[in-house]
């Protein structure tokens, strides 16, 4: 059965300075997934720890938080049925280089984890994150965003366009 799902989802620096904000939204819009929070802000290394807090430890980890410290990052709440896993599927493996055609990160990058290391990100470059459970998701929302600022349906603070 279908459950509404609010999903948490950030645009890499790399999206951001490639100038691919618009095109990634639009294919959440495009298959009638709803923004209902978003917000264009500097990524403090406070807060990507605390995100990443999983992969602490892991030899990756400091140049994933280098990569996007004091960078500028989207930060977008999205709605639907099913939303988080939905979501997974558009925005495709972790690795680009083996991520599907048709899929975020099969369309719009390509590093492989062997090269990643030497690549000049200085990480793996995969333009998105997504969370990737109810339980990250929630996490992850009230990391990033205040409460008042995601236009769920029943926030008064938002006109009920969605309806
Ligand atoms: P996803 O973003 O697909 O949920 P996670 O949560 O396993 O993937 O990893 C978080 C982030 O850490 C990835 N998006 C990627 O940027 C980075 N990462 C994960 N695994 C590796 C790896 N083996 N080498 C380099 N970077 C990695």
């Amino acid at each position: 059965m279908a459950t509404l799902e609010t999903s948490f989802v950030l645009l890499k620096p790399d999206a951001v300075q490639r100038g691919l904000v618009g095109q990634i939204i639009s294919r959440f819009e495009g298959c009638g997934l709803r923004i209902v929070g978003m917000k264009m802000l500097a990524a403090d290394k406070e807060t990507l720890e605390q995100h990443y807090a999983e992969h602490k430890g892991k030899g990756f980890f400091p140049s994933l938080i280098e990569f996007m410290n004091n960078k500028t990052v989207v930060i977008l709440a999205i709605e639907g049925a099913n939303a988080i896993s939905n979501i997974r599927k558009l925005v495709g493996s972790t690795e680009p280089a083996g991520a599907a055609p048709g899929t975020i990160r099969g369309d719009f990058c390509h590093m492989s984890y062997a090269r990643s290391d030497n690549a000049p990100a200085g990480t793996l470059a995969n333009v998105i994150h997504a969370s990737d459970g109810s339980e990250s998701a929630n996490r992850e929302l009230s990391l990033w965003f205040e409460e008042q600022d995601i236009c769920h349906i029943n926030n008064p603070r938002c006109d009920q366009f969605f309806m």
